[in-house]
């Protein structure tokens, strides 16, 4: 009856065309109503999407475990690099809407954007939702409205969060409070840009919660917010990080097959992608990121039985570090090569995030079987990753001296920078391009 009384609040203040129920795509929606928020997690997505929802004129308290996160966001500066965000920012606190903290505060409404990564037997580990949730329950109220942002397995909103909720303060979903699934979206590079544009899928433990959840959203969402139940959500995400996945697997089996027919692969996929109805991905290095590497585990773990090929095309997938190692070890005892350079870490163009990447992988495989010295180039940060640092015989180093020094150089990742340099010029005797950068020759 809680609840009721909220979304009766909010609908007399929200003038619109109302969102029509589960299933329902919501086009457009003036809102005027400012639920204050409180966001769990300030990383890539939680600090954009509370600079997003602050911007939009709502009062955003930000979450974070992390003391010197919260430290320098209310000093005024920013703990992770990503396009615009920098001046976002800036705009914002002058608004005055947004402030950083250790713990949680009463809100309308709490998003949980924390990580979800996957453990070493690949099973997910949700002990950032289970701490997230158990922070939200210390002070949720009745008529609060919780929405989870993070990738997980289905069924995680009706099988972990409520039943923690339950546990820890006593409020059911549904009945005392609504509980719903809108996950992220965006990709790194064009957060903000994405946050406003792309389309949502939001699923609510009730269809109201889904319809409140909307109402939250379309004040700075102009993609449509699509309305489904919560298992549907979470598995729409997940369905659409492992097209990506399997995708990428068949490009790479692809090439490979065509390199052992002596035709260049990228070529045929070009071709075979002007057909109107053929999207093949493009082959590399393997897949990196928290996001693709992760998310169809949680399907395999949800229905080993019926998921044999995400399963294949997750072996793929990482395999392509391994091969590549391989090959630049090759390539290196041919011409005796005393030094090499390793162009790129990070685990996707132009961006700083060297999280799961396997550019990094490739760097510590090589490193560790090398007699020689490997100069790792990274024009996005100043140190090397821990999976890196250990390593006696692996050093960051600037592009020029690394081009000048080399024996063999490689490129692992197509940063724009790397991208528009001539491999003639290097003076290296030879040049491997698995991230194919350059045109052909080089492969
Ligand atoms: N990659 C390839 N070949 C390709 C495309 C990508 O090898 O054709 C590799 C990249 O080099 C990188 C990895 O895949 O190592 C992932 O990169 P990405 O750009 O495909 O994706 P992410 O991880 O940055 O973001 C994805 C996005 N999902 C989809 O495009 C379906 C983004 O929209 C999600 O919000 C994000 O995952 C997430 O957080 O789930």
């Amino acid at each position: 009856m809680f609840c009721q009384r909220a979304r009766q609040l909010e609908d007399d203040i929200v003038k619109s065309k109302v969102v029509t129920g589960v299933h329902a795509v919501v086009q457009t929606q003036e809102t005027i109503a400012y639920p204050t928020l409180c966001v769990l997690g300030l990383g890539y997505i939680g600090l954009p999407t509370c600079l997003a929802f602050a911007h939009a004129g709502h009062q955003v308290v930000g979450v974070d475990v992390n003391a010197e996160t919260v430290r320098k966001l209310n000093a005024g500066e920013l703990h992770l690099h990503e396009e615009g965000l920098e001046n976002y920012y800036q705009e914002i606190r002058d608004q005055g809407n947004f402030t950083a903290s250790l713990e949680p505060s009463a809100a309308d409404v709490y998003l949980i954007c924390v990580p979800t990564p996957i453990q070493q037997d690949k099973r997910a580990d949700l002990s950032y939702v289970e701490s997230a949730s158990k922070m939200i329950a210390k002070v949720l109220r009745p008529g609060d409205l919780v929405i989870l942002e993070s990738t997980v397995p289905p069924r995680t909103c009706l099988d972990v969060i409520a039943p923690i909720i339950e546990t820890e303060c006593g409020l059911r979903q549904g009945l005392d409070y609504d509980l719903a699934h809108c996950p992220e979206r965006v990709i790194p590079g064009r957060i903000l840009l994405e946050l406003r544009e792309n389309a949502r899928v939001i699923g609510g433990t009730t269809p109201s919660a889904a319809q409140r959840a909307a109402k939250v959203y379309r004040s700075f969402v102009e993609g449509d917010l699509m309305l489904t139940d919560a298992t549907t959500a979470e598995m729409v995400k997940l369905m659409e990080n492992t097209f990506r996945d399997v995708n990428i697997a068949l490009a790479n089996e692809f090439y490979g097959i065509c390199e052992s027919l002596g035709i260049d692969g990228l070529e045929a996929i070009s071709y075979a992608n002007r057909h109107p109805r053929v999207n093949i991905h493009k082959p590399g290095i393997g897949v990196g990121g928290h996001c693709i590497p992760i998310d169809p585990w949680f399907i395999v773990e949800a229905a080993p039985e019926l998921s044999p090929l995400i399963l294949q095309a997750r072996k793929i997938n990482d395999q392509r570090p391994h091969d590549v190692a391989e090959r630049i070890l090759c390539a290196a005892k041919e011409i005796n090569a005393e030094r090499i350079a390793l162009l790129g870490l990070a685990f996707k163009p132009d961006i700083d995030d060297l999280r799961e990447s396997p550019a990094v992988e490739v760097a510590a495989l090589v490193a560790n079987q090398f007699g020689g010295e490997v100069l790792a180039v990274e024009p996005f940060v100043h140190l090397l990753p821990k999976e890196l640092s250990d390593i006696a015989n692996i050093s960051l180093t600037g592009l020029d001296e690394a081009l000048l020094t080399a024996d063999l150089t490689v490129a692992l990742v197509d940063h724009s920078q790397f991208r528009n340099l001539n491999p003639q010029l290097f003076r290296s005797k030879r040049v491997l391009d698995p991230a194919h950068l350059w045109p052909k020759r080089t492969n």
